[in-house]
């Protein structure tokens, strides 16, 4: 099983492929990278970040590995730089992902209702092409309303149906977390998602308060993870949100400060007992 992460590399502030290579490799399979730009810190809470796009290195990195015939079972793909690379993904795609292999799309762009540095208007709709083209999409609900031309402003809980609906006129698997849902007077953070007998579902964890920085990172590589081990997907909705529910918890509990990313590491083992329980004690197959 050979997984191929295409994210940024932030040096400070764990998110994108310092959070997916520890959690996808620890899932027990190969995880090969791709990485978009290399910043000093990710762009969420900082000032005076460096950032060195790499996309003029990309065609020379992609003719090797064509070179070596290598290809994927699954590719992840996340933050991009610029509408150039979500052009790139599409054809590492079309170039690197095996016949019936899967392409996960994270569409990573806002947070909280507002885009994040860097990303307009023109770029949300480059991403719905990119979403277009992959099995599974993983956005948050900001991200979700702008691939839906939905007003973030006014989404209630009776809403997330709907937006997954429209999801899946664009991709036929899409998994939306930071979905928020009252019972019982209690507020749970769920993540709406399609099962694999393609209805839609949905899993609850408990809300902590803040925002949390790179939790959709941990979210979208624990399901990854699980899902390159053969985990179904409503069991690998429910481990990743898990483990990214308790990493909050923790981080919460540390009281660093959120910029500088989810404590996972302290989650690690659970999630992964988790995951192997799941899978039956059954092994990944070798990478090819
Ligand atoms: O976690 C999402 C993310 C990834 N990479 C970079 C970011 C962000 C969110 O701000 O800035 C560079």
């Amino acid at each position: 099983m050979r997984v191929l992460a295409i994210n940024d590399i932030s040096c400070v502030g764990k998110c994108s492929l310092t959070v997916a290579l520890p959690i996808i490799a620890a899932s027990g399979v190969t995880c090969d990278i791709l990485p978009t730009a290399i910043l000093s810190t990710h762009t969420g809470g900082f000032s005076g970040y460096t950032f060195r796009d790499l996309s003029e290195d990309i065609p020379a990195i992609i003719a090797h590995w064509k070179s070596l015939s290598l290809q994927y079972d699954i590719i992840i793909s996340g933050y991009l730089g610029s509408i150039r690379q979500i052009e790139m993904v599409k054809t590492i795609k079309r170039e690197l992902l095996r016949e019936g292999g899967l392409m996960i799309v994270d569409p990573v762009m806002g947070d909280n209702g507002v885009l994040y540095s860097h990303f307009d208007h023109d770029f949300v709709q480059e991403m719905k092409g990119l979403c277009a083209e992959a099995d599974i999409i993983v956005p948050n609900l900001t991200e979700a309303c702008y691939l839906t031309d939905t007003d973030y402003a006014a989404v209630g809980e009776r809403d997330y149906p709907a937006i997954l609906k429209k999801l899946q006129a664009l991709c036929p698997a899409p998994s939306v977390t930071g979905c928020d849902v009252k019972k019982d007077g209690k507020v749970y953070s769920s993540v709406f998602y399609t099962n694999d007998a393609g209805k839609f579902q949905s899993f609850a964890t408990d809300k902590i308060e803040g925002a949390f920085h790179g939790a959709g990172d941990v979210y979208a590589s624990a399901l990854v993870g699980c899902l390159a081990r053969g985990i179904s997907t409503d069991k690998a909705v429910e481990i990743a949100a898990t483990f990214t529910t308790e990493s909050i918890r923790q981080t919460a509990a540390d009281k660093t400060q959120a910029r500088y990313g989810l404590n996972s590491e302290s989650q690690m083992l659970p999630y992964l007992e988790a995951l192997d329980k799941a899978a039956g004690g059954k092994k990944a197959d070798p990478a090819l």
